[in-house]
């Protein structure tokens, strides 16, 4: 195993409260991400990289340990699965909700229900914990459109504000899960670089207790 670091971190709006708290734990980027076409960069760190990938695709490169580390959605990683990915710290960024939703003063179809989400696996595994019979329905954006053009009777979604549910004539329903960013750990590399992790750990760590009390002030 190679002494150089990965670390894969999500891109979109993750991204954008990454970069602050690993600015804290000491790892910079060479050159400004927002003005490349780069996906894999240098930092200040000569044996630290950065791969800059779909937040869907971030467990995949840590699981198959392409990548050292990740910064991703607990909602990419509960739909994706855990299996050879440790879990070190919660980074307490982009918190939202995974919800199910329905259309506004409309009660929830009692009989088989259909659910539209990109959350496939999420959805099967609630609804049947729940005892409620579900066929879902994957789709890739726009949830908020199946149940107005009755495609589906429900969504299972993410839900910050409501707003988009809301200008959809839309209501959030059920909680599923609280959701915040995590960091994820390839679990060879937990063992084969310890000596190089833990401290890139412990710096983050802090450096999200920092910020956590910036926002108590
Ligand atoms: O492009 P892609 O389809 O993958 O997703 P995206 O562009 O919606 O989001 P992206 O890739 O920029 O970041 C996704 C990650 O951010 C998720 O995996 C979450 O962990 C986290 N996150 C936090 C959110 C939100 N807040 C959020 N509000 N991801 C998405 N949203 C979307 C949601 O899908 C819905 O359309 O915002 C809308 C709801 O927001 P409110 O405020 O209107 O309720
Ligand atoms: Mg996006």
């Amino acid at each position: 195993m190679s002494k150089q670091l990965i670390l894969a971190l999500s891109k979109g709006r993750i991204l954008d409260e990454t970069l602050p708290l690993l600015a804290d734990a000491g790892i910079a980027p060479i050159e400004d991400l927002g003005k490349s076409r780069k996906l894999l960069f240098d930092t200040n760190l000569p044996d630290v990289k950065l791969v800059i990938i779909r937040a869907t695709d971030v467990p995949t490169y840590v699981q198959l340990g392409a990548a050292d580390l990740g910064v991703a959605g607990k909602d990419v990683l509960l739909e994706h699965g855990a299996e050879g990915l440790y879990e070190p710290l919660d980074l307490e960024i982009a918190r939202c909700k995974l919800m199910t939703a329905g259309v506004t003063g409309q009660l929830p179809a009692l009989a088989r229900r259909r659910v539209a989400t990109k959350f496939v696996n999420v959805a099967r595994r609630y609804y049947a914990e729940q005892g409620i019979q579900a066929e879902v329905i994957k789709l890739y954006g726009a949830m908020e459109l199946a149940p107005l053009m009755n495609l589906a009777d429900e969504i299972v979604d993410i839900v910050d504000t409501g707003n988009t549910l809301r200008a959809n004539g839309m209501e959030p329903r059920e909680l599923i899960a609280h959701i915040s960013t995590r960091l994820v750990v390839n679990k060879a590399a937990m063992t084969m670089k310890h000596d190089r992790i833990k401290p890139l750990l412990a710096r983050l760590e802090s450096a999200v207790k920092k910020r956590q009390a910036q926002f108590a002030e």
